[in-house]
């Protein structure tokens, strides 16, 4: 069993879609659960590809598809995992700021989260303070992550954390924030609660927060 999890694990490194899916079907009609192959074969994946991807081991369009592999074979687990299970660690409601149509870099970011077993809503680009409002009423998340890539538009993050705060929904929430621009003093400053300077470090955040 632990050399099936293995292989699962080394095809999601190797963004093996065409080795990986007849891998999860086969494992599924053994009758091994969604969730055991989830957990102990594709997330220890997205963890050795993030792990690799801080080491510079790995480079953005190798995670991308990594990513894309994984989000592949959810559609085999999905109809197997509990409701409980399909949330998995808990809710990212994930968007770039308003103004800013920069997305690769929150698109990784949502696709690692996404792969290391958060439940993502990605709100798109352009994402106005207030509709971050009406996402956490919705969706009830535990993050909400902001993406900026403009100078221009790192005030709509102070802007975002405030509405949130007139909201009464700040306390219910962390406030996680990265982009090119974006520092870690300029989080604090604007009131949030982490920096991520990349997305493997976004994931590994988020995986602090829930603790
Ligand atoms: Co634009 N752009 N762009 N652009 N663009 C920059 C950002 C710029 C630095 C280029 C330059 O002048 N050297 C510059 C900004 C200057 C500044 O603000 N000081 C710039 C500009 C000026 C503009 C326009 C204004 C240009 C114009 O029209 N005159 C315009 C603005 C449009 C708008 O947004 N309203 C514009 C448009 C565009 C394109 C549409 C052409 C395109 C975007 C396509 C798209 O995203 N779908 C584009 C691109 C591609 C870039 C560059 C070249 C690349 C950005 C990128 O994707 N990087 C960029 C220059 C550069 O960075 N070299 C540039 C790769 C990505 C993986 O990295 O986004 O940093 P990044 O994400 C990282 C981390 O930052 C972090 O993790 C990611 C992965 O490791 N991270 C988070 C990101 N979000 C996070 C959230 C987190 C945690 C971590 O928590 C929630």
């Amino acid at each position: 069993m632990e050399d099936l999890f293995g292989a699962l694990t080394q095809k999601v490194v190797a963004a093996d879609q065409a080795g990986l899916k007849p891998m999860v079907q086969e494992a599924l009609a053994k009758g091994i659960s969604a969730k055991d192959i989830l957990d102990k074969g594709l997330l220890p994946g997205m963890d050795t590809v993030g792990q690799r991807m801080r080491k510079g081991e790995m480079f953005i369009p190798e995670v991308l598809q990594s990513a894309r592999v994984m989000q592949g074979v959810m559609s085999l687990l999905e109809p197997h995992l509990s409701q409980k299970d399909k949330l998995g660690l808990g809710t990212v409601v994930i968007g770039t700021v308003q103004g800013d149509l920069h997305d690769i870099g929150k698109n990784l970011v949502a696709m690692l989260l996404n792969g290391g077993g958060f439940h993502v809503v990605d709100l798109g680009t352009d994402v106005k303070p207030q509709q971050y409002v009406e996402a956490v009423k919705t969706h009830k998340p535990i993050i909400v992550g902001m993406s900026a890539l403009l100078t221009t538009t790192m005030p709509r993050m102070k802007e975002t954390v405030d509405s949130l705060k007139e909201a009464g929904l700040r306390d219910k929430v962390k406030v996680m924030a990265g982009g090119a621009p974006v520092t870690e003093k300029f989080v604090k400053d604007i009131g949030g609660d982490a920096y991520a300077p990349n997305a493997a470090a976004a994931v590994e955040i988020a995986k602090k927060i829930m603790k």
